[in-house]
């Protein structure tokens, strides 16, 4: 089964999406998410112009080969565009293999560990009452967990608080919207937030929190330890990890679990924290993390030490990812939980999925595959249209980690 060609599909229904399809002579194609938020275009071209000529005419059932010949064959290992093309192909592939066949891809992984995906949504508000009232929401949703973001007063632009829609989208202009955080308002304001939390909804709901980076070691150690009462399910991305070892000092402190990974590419990204139990989930998933046949290694490292999955499942992975984030969560055998966001209607059209939501958890579908495909006509009618991330500045003006 050979690789007859490897086409780069940039569509934007509501936002941008890179998606890598490749087809054999055998006419089976699969289809791999390659989509880098705000930096779509450079792995759009790493595709096209360096990883597409060297598929075409190669064995599409050798993924694991497929895979090493790309990382080892690139010389510069690593790194987000890198590895989210290498990721685009792994996931194509597999898509390809599932399909020949003729099995749901989780069936080809090992087979159903659970019956179903528990996943969170997202509720956030533009105060606590709000927020509190949003979470309320969710619950009569289904939503058996659910992460709860608030607009913190005097900070300009809260992360991942919508303006006037369920959804945020933070990707929301040309250049970088600049946003403002104040580290002692939130951190007076967060225990507070979970506090209300879990007296207007009890103490079974699952909450969890995203902290994006913002805060150094010591201060997520104090923030931990001041969410205990409040039993959150996890708080993420406390402090930028490219110090694995800073996490030592925040364990030393606080029994809040803590998630990370959503930005990590390679197994060494989580090596320390893994083997030292230096996290509780790690949130690396199939579009950024190498795809399948690299996610399945991290996991299975993750798993000698008790860390269970929690994949990265924002709008901005396209719903390729989330189908095959689906057949992974099913079989991986020490899952934890996957994020899930719904995409626009608008964005489903382009993406017919197998997927479905029901009662608070998803279910990959049963058909070949990841079940996920693209509708070429459609996504046609949506060009790219270029945006980026925010950034964010301390009050005195100095670049901070959005
Ligand atoms: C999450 C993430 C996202 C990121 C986004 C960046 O937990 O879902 O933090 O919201 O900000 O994926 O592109
Ligand atoms: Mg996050």
């Amino acid at each position: 089964m050979k690789i007859k060609t490897a086409r780069v599909i940039v569509t934007c229904p509501g936002r941008n999406f890179v998606t890598l399809k490749i087809e054999t002579d055998e006419g089976v194609y699969g289809i791999g998410d390659a989509t880098l938020n705000g930096r779509e275009k450079a792995v759009a071209s790493y595709l096209e112009d360096h990883v597409a000529p060297i598929l075409i005419g190669r064995d599409a059932r050798r993924i694991e080969d497929i895979w090493q010949f790309l990382y080892r064959g690139a010389y510069w290992r690593r790194g987000p565009v890198t590895m989210t093309a290498i990721s685009a192909v792994d996931t194509a592939l597999w898509d390809i293999k599932a399909k020949a066949a003729g099995m749901p891809l989780y069936q080809l992984l090992g087979g159903a560990s659970r019956d179903r995906v528990l996943v969170y949504g997202h509720a956030n508000g533009a105060d606590i009452e709000a927020t509190v009232d949003e979470v309320g929401r969710y619950m009569s949703l289904g939503y058996k967990a659910i992460r709860a973001q608030s607009g913190i007063p005097g900070v300009k632009g809260a992360y991942g608080v919508a303006r006037g829609k369920m959804y945020y989208e933070p990707a929301d202009a040309a250049a970088p919207t600049e946003t403002v955080w104040d580290t002692t308002a939130y951190l007076n304001f967060a225990p507070k937030l979970f506090e209300r939390l879990r007296e207007a909804h009890g103490p079974v709901i699952e909450l969890l929190h995203d902290i994006h980076h913002r805060l150094t070691p010591i201060e997520a150690a104090r923030l931990g330890k001041a969410f205990e009462p409040f039993r959150l399910f996890w708080m993420e991305d406390p402090t930028p990890a490219e110090n694995q070892e800073a996490f030592r000092l925040i364990r030393q402190h606080t029994v809040t679990p803590i998630a990370l990974g959503e930005v990590f590419n390679s197994i060494h990204d989580c090596r320390t924290l893994l083997e030292e139990q230096l996290i509780d989930y790690i949130r690396a998933t199939v579009a950024h993390a190498g795809g399948i046949t690299q996610l399945r290694r991290i996991a299975d490292l993750a798993g000698l030490y008790h860390v269970r999955t929690g994949c990265h499942g924002a709008t901005d992975l396209s719903p390729v990812t989330m189908g095959a984030a689906l057949h992974f969560d099913l079989w991986v055998p020490n899952f934890g939980i996957q994020e899930y966001m719904m995409h626009t209607e608008e964005t489903d059209a382009v993406f017919p999925h197998a997927y479905s939501f029901d009662d608070g958890y998803l279910h990959p579908g049963e058909a070949p595959g990841h079940g996920v495909d693209i509708d070429e006509k459609r996504a046609a009618k949506h060009p790219y249209d270029p945006k980026q991330l925010p950034v964010a500045r301390l009050t005195d003006g100095s670049m901070w980690n959005w």
